[in-house]
């Protein structure tokens, strides 16, 4: 065989194999680490705590399914380890206070739901509701809420998340404490310490329990008044992907805030979804307040920006209604689920 022949067989050979091997190990690698990140179901109702370590890449396991690298679920991480002087989760509590006490009741159950554009779901809610009651407190508050499991045949929990709640209180089933079986409940009891916007929802095979609907949103208002950034009013908008429908505050229509000229509106935007949302806000400029329940400093005045909410964030943002014209809040991400502020003119 001559050179020339070499060379043209490495170019109508050589060369496509070696971009198929390459592609090939970047598919490959692609998928492994997919793999890693989304396991198959893990029904943890029934397991037990064992090593410390093991819990953690379970905790990691199942978290990463539904909101990676969240380092807030991270909170409830607990030593139930058999080693000497370790300390089991279940013995770290809420101390006994004499807070004002907020009892809530949810009840987990399957449920037919009703949309408001006539469609009905098969969900999983609490309290007959999906996204369930909004919990509403105040900086200080001694929550108690008695989950009770009525039919969800894993069993459920409730994780608070983005509130740093002792161990045992922090809902991750299989690592913090055992998933609720049906007909039985379970009372969690922690202090509402800092304000801001939060949200809870079941922890036991979180990814198919959210979106089945066990979630709901959960303020904390502060003690003296008004959060930084003085607001005349507030509204609420969770967005969540229930089965094949995208929501906001269980409508598949958005929603509409009344909102006089010149008002201060504090909108607690949150993404309970696996993929971070874009929002954009039309028709006047507007603060961000606070990320994740923790307010920003001195934040300044943004307008054409993109806000990016990540899975499992929350964004308060500070609007002022204009003089005339109305402000619409809105993402590619959930399209016809704007939230539109005031009465005026499209903007
Ligand atoms: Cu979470």
């Amino acid at each position: 065989m001559n050179k020339r022949k070499i060379v043209k067989r490495l170019i109508y050979f050589g060369l496509p194999l070696t971009l198929v091997v390459l592609v090939g190990a970047v598919i490959v690698t692609y998928f492994w680490q997919m793999r890693l990140q989304k396991p198959e179901e893990i029904n943890m109702a029934y397991h037990q705590m064992t090593a410390g370590m093991s819990s953690m890449i379970n905790m990691t396991d199942m978290d990463g399914k539904e909101h990676m690298g969240d380092m807030e679920h991270m909170g409830g991480m607990g030593n139930p380890s058999s080693e000497e002087g370790a300390v089991s989760c279940s013995s770290i509590t809420t101390p006994e206070s004499s807070a004002p006490i907020r009892k809530f009741d949810l009840t987990a159950a399957r449920t037919t739901l009703k949309l408001d554009n006539g469609k009905t779901v098969d969900a999983w809610t609490f309290n007959g509701i999906s996204p369930g009651p909004e919990l509403r407190v105040t900086e200080g508050d001694q929550i108690v809420v008695t989950l009770h499991n009525k039919d969800i045949e894993d069993g459920v929990t409730i994780h608070w998340h983005g509130i740093t709640v002792p161990c045992s209180q922090d809902g991750i089933a299989g690592v913090t404490q055992d998933a609720v079986p049906p007909g039985e409940q379970f009372t969690y009891t922690f202090i509402a310490t800092t304000p801001g916007t939060y949200w809870y929802h079941s922890h036991q095979m979180s990814s198919i329990q959210v979106s089945k609907g066990l979630l709901g949103a959960l303020i904390i208002e502060p003690k003296n008044g008004s959060e930084s950034g003085t607001s005349t009013s507030e509204a609420t908008a969770l967005y969540q992907q229930l089965g094949s429908s995208m929501l906001v505050n269980g409508s598949e229509r958005g929603r509409t805030i009344p909102a006089k000229p010149g008002e201060q509106v504090r909108l607690r935007l949150i993404n309970s979804g696996n993929e971070t949302m874009e929002f954009g806000v039309d028709g006047a400029p507007f603060r961000v307040l606070a990320m994740d329940g923790h307010d920003l400093h001195e934040p300044g005045l943004l307008e054409r920006t993109i806000v990016p909410i990540g899975a499992g964030q929350r964004y308060d943002l500070l609007i002022q209604v204009p003089g005339a014209g109305k402000v619409v809040v809105s993402s590619p991400s959930a399209k016809g689920l704007p939230i539109t502020i005031g009465s005026g003119n499209q903007p």
